[in-house]
């Protein structure tokens, strides 16, 4: 692939329908926008919270409504899409007037704790049919997220393509092709996860981090955002876990807008993800801001702490 393919070519060199086309075009510019906007919310008073508290119980961060309005703005211009999921919105839109192609599931601000301090956060989302909303991940169309750190890159899973890299080129306003497709290692050197909570985790879950931690010589890595952590573990191999907890004994993630979405990239990569007792792409919702425990990362890895069936 040339190194200046732009997102948008390499869609149409892939020969993906103009629609998703559309779909991803219009994620890509709200992705541009929410990263405009981090670079300048120090000083433009765009940092702290709204001091509303949204579905999830969680303080809203005005980056975070900043974010929400620039997806579901972004989204609406889309004929194609007729469905937005978001986790800061209580109930999924529907849009009757648009044709019903796919609906679009995103979480647009991942690692709202890191906002104030600077710190790597990201946007997830997921692309479905807008009848298989509630249906298990394996029936996504693509998935993907958006890493605004050091640069912004979007990360971007389909089934016939694999997981491929583009980096946002902010002289030229454009997401670039650069690497791709991308095989997570089968083992890797470090694990993430809340070891605050260690009492509170299973035993097969406390056994497998005290195996990660001894007998593989595995680092921690924990930066308080999905995104950050889960891109180093698909470009380097590793373990990410957030399990049940005594706050969240069903986990703290949400399956449809963060968990499903990046098992689905990282299936589509070589690696796995799994709750505690099943594989998350299995797993079939009962409602839209469900939430799962969660372990990812390198299959040999993942297979060690849930053999696969
Ligand atoms: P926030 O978006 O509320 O900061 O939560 C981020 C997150 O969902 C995920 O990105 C992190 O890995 C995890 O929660 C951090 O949770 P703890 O602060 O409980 O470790």
């Amino acid at each position: 692939m040339p190194p200046d393919t732009t997102l948008p070519e390499f869609l149409a060199l892939a020969g993906e329908p103009v629609e998703f086309r559309a779909l991803i075009r219009q994620v890509s510019f709200a992705a541009k926008r929410v990263a405009a906007e981090l670079r300048v919310a120090g000083l433009q008073g765009m940092l702290g919270s709204t001091g509303h508290i949204n579905v999830q119980g969680e303080t809203v961060q005005r980056l975070d409504q900043y974010a929400n309005e620039m997806f579901v703005q972004n989204l609406l211009r889309v004929p194609a899409v007729s469905d937005l999921v978001s986790e800061e919105m209580d109930e999924g839109l529907h849009l009757a007037r648009h044709k019903g192609e796919y609906a679009l599931l995103f979480d647009p601000i991942d690692g709202s704790s890191n906002l104030d301090v600077n710190l790597t956060i990201g946007s997830i989302f997921s692309v479905r049919r807008p009848g298989d909303v509630l249906a298990k991940g394996r029936c996504q169309i693509a998935a993907g997220y958006i890493a605004y750190g050091p640069a912004t890159v979007c990360v971007l899973a389909m089934r016939q393509h694999g997981v491929h890299f583009f980096t946002l080129d902010p002289s030229i306003g454009e997401f670039l092709w650069t690497r791709g497709p991308v095989t997570m290692p089968e083992r890797g050197g470090t694990y993430g996860a809340n070891e605050a909570h260690t009492e509170d985790w299973s035993e097969p879950v406390r056994g497998f981090v005290q195996w990660l931690r001894g007998e593989s010589h595995h680092s921690t890595r924990y930066s308080g955002a999905l995104v950050g952590d889960f891109q180093r573990i698909l470009v380097d191999g590793g373990v990410y876990l957030y399990p049940g907890d005594a706050t969240n004994p069903h986990g703290k993630l949400r399956l449809l807008y963060e968990a499903a979405p990046l098992a689905f990239i990282a299936d589509c990569a070589g690696g796995r993800a799994v709750s505690e007792d099943a594989d998350i792409l299995e797993i079939v919702p009962a409602a839209i801001h469900q939430r799962t425990p969660l372990i990812v990362g390198s299959r040999a890895e993942i297979d060690r702490f849930l053999p696969a069936r």
